[in-house]
């Protein structure tokens, strides 16, 4: 064998009508289907920090010289890649597989590089002879003396006397079963120190955003601070009510808790409540129509205290630990400052009246929308983030960004890459409710997290076929969902009869379902009185002061606080990938396997879809999710209430009676 040169560490420029990018061709290796990716590598792939990422591709070489595969990785900062080898878990399907765990948060890179081991086939084809019996040997000794002298001559310490050690042997006569011997013994040195011939390597690389531990696990909880007040309603609630209310929070197990527009709220077009287009005099009006005299998008609403009260908010909510997610909403009252300094910002009619938002069938005539085309438009853009900076600096993290789907993904992508570029622990929360394709495009352009359609999927079909994309398709890698119960848009129908057991059965699938999940506040309450024939709330908070007891009777608050235990204490509820639904006999039960991650354990989860009858049937238990044999007893426990049963093999009975629990979450163990 010739010795080669080394091929150059770059894939061969594509012929005309190749796909570039997503795959690397040498003249004799392939290199595929690089796994993770969203479309084809265009766009980062999203993993926490931390968190161990599974790197899969096609690697292939035509005939039979075997090939070794390596991961690269580096973060943004790094110059010099770490390597990792990938192990063929596949050889029929050319598959391989190695993981890495970004460190820290912020942009990393990696890629895949293939090359032939010439050293390694040469033993291969060594011992085939030798096997054979093959007597002529010398020719292929002095192949494999080659292969090996120079690498020997340019080795050093232990590496070059265990090569000079093989070399000597194979230079002399000695019986087959030693040349052998020591020709194998020189593969594992030979791997590493030989020139990679034929080396083909992506190009260019996977991006990676290692993002915050909030962006890919938390509960979240919303309230409006004004409603923090006095019951009587006699003044608006206030930054310092709203502190008294975080131990109840805290108690209830959340992460997030996430604020309604602190803002000062606009009196032009203000609205009354329910909606009205006009307000009476004690209407406090809608905190999404931001910007008064008292200022816009960073200032605090006068009633609900001062700056200074909202960053000791902020700071009493970190000691509870509880991060504060705050609205971003792009838009303004007429009594936004910038109307009268930037009124080349907003859309003007033909008639020179200034345009008012809406987000079709919705309409919002107290705000005006603001044109992210003006020919101002670099100042408006930069004023925009801004806000966003200003916010940041005083300690906040998390943006729930209102219909972003109204605005171009352009800014988004250029607004979010700047700021994560200086904080990459920054968590951005897309609310749009719209077609699929525009919600996935906000997430492959920056946001870290969406709500979905979970509100409106009850059935155990809807729910699996909706649960499965977002766990299984490429969605996995860039779109984390975050399940809202409800929210103060959206008072699902599903809900709206029924009481309590519909809001418990609702609550265990967001918080099991998805890593992310949040109710808004009075769901503890079961608060259900909607519009007639609407989702809206009746005499919603939107548009008045909604001051509560929070521990009225009914309420349930010990599910909520118990379930959010178990998602900090059990690492599979915390994890996109792992669910997998497994048979039941009933169509109003649906469950399913948590699979252990972290070292942590598998879960069943067993929900009754009905809200008003005892539902019973049989389960299939997936035995070897639990290491458990074909036969034979078990014992599984309702981690929610605590109860036991014996159950033997797959087919098991489950029966569920919604005035008393709508689900188990079973911890399975051997008996
Ligand atoms: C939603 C916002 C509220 C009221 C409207 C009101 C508007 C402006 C909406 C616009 C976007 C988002 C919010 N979905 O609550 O609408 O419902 O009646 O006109 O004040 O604010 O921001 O969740």
């Amino acid at each position: 064998m010739p010795p080669k040169k080394a091929s150059p560490k770059r894939s061969l420029k594509p012929a005309p009508g190749m796909l570039s990018g997503g795959v690397a061709l040498g003249r004799h290796i392939l290199i595929e289907n690089v796994q993770p990716s969203v479309d084809g590598g265009l766009f980062p792939v999203r993993i926490a920090a931390g968190r161990a990422c599974t790197v899969q591709a096609t690697a292939l070489r035509d005939g039979h010289d075997p090939i070794r595969v390596e991961l690269l990785w580096r973060s943004e900062a790094q110059k010099a890649w770490q390597a990792v080898s990938m192990h063929c878990i596949n050889p029929g399907l050319d598959l391989w597989q190695a993981e890495f765990t970004p460190p820290k948060t912020g942009l990393h890179y990696y890629s895949v590089e293939a090359w032939s081991d010439a050293y390694l086939g040469w033993s291969k084809d060594f011992r085939k002879r030798v096997e054979a019996g093959v007597a002529e040997l010398e020719g292929p000794l002095q192949e494999g003396v080659q292969l090996i002298a120079p690498v020997a001559a340019a080795a050093e310490g232990a590496d070059k006397t265990a090569l000079d050690a093989a070399l000597a042997v194979l230079m002399r006569p000695a019986e087959p079963r030693d040349l052998l011997a020591a020709a194998e013994g020189a593969v594992e040195a030979m791997g590493r120190l030989q020139a990679r011939v034929d080396a083909v390597r992506l190009d260019p690389p996977r991006a990676l955003e290692a993002a915050g531990a909030l962006a890919a696990k938390g509960a979240w909880y919303e309230f409006f601070v004004r409603s923090q007040g006095p019951l009587d309603r006699s003044r608006s609630g206030t930054f310092k009510d709203a502190e008294g209310r975080l131990d109840d929070i805290a108690a209830m197990g959340f992460d997030v808790i996430y604020l309604a527009p602190i803002h000062p709220i606009g009196k032009a077009h203000r609205k009354g409540p329910n909606n009205s287009l006009t307000a009476g005099p004690g209407d406090p009006g809608s905190p999404w129509a931001i910007g008064s005299e008292a200022g816009g998008h960073t200032a605090i609403e006068p009633a609900l205290g001062t700056l200074e009260d909202f960053d000791r908010f902020v700071a009493a909510a970190a000691a509870r630990g509880l991060a504060v997610a705050l609205d971003f909403a792009i838009q303004c009252s007429p009594d936004h400052p910038w109307v009268k300094l930037h009124p080349d910002w907003f859309y003007h009619r033909p008639d020179g009246s200034i345009k008012y938002a809406e987000n079709p069938p919705k309409k919002y005539q107290d705000v005006y929308v603001v044109n992210f085309d003006t020919a101002d438009r670099e100042n408006l853009w930069d004023a925009l983030e801004s806000v966003l900076r200003f916010w940041i600096a005083r300690g906040v993290r998390i943006f729930r960004v209102d219909n972003p789907h109204t605005k171009p993904l352009e800014f988004w992508r250029w607004a979010l890459a700047r700021l994560k570029q200086d904080f990459p622990d920054l968590v951005f929360l897309a609310e749009a409710f719209t077609r699929p394709a525009m919600m996935r495009a906000l997430g492959k352009v920056g946001f870290n997290q969406s709500y979905t359609y979970f509100t409106w999927r009850n059935s155990k079909a809807e729910l699996t076929e909706y649960l499965n994309e977002l766990c299984h398709s490429e969605m996995r890698h860039y779109y984390m969902p975050n399940f809202f119960a409800n929210t103060p848009d959206i008072l699902p129908t599903f809900l709206q009869k029924g009481g309590a057991p519909g809001f418990r059965l609702r609550l265990v699938l967001a918080a099991t379902l998805s890593p992310v999940y949040g109710i808004y506040s009075g769901y503890e309450l079961c608060e259900d009185a909607a519009l007639p024939g609407r989702e809206e709330y009746l005499d919603s908070e939107k548009y008045e002061l909604r001051p509560r007891d929070w521990n009225a009777p009914g309420n349930i608050k010990g599910l909520i606080s118990r379930l959010n235990q178990l998602r900090r204490s059990q690492p599979a509820l915390g994890r996109l990938d792992n669910l997998h639904f497994t048979h039941t006999d009933n169509e109003q039960l649906i469950a399913y396997l948590k699979a252990g991650v972290d070292g942590g354990e598998s879960l069943l989860v067993v929900v009754n879809l009905d809200r008003f009858q005892a539902q019973q049937g049989w389960v299939q238990v997936p035995l070897e999710a639990f290491g458990l044999p074909e036969q034979g007893s078990y014992r599984v426990e309702d981690l929610l209430d605590g109860s036991v049963y014996q159950w033997e093999g797959r087919g098991n009975f489950v029966k569920l009676d919604p005035a008393l629990s709508a689900a188990h979450v079973f911890r399975v163990q051997r008996a």
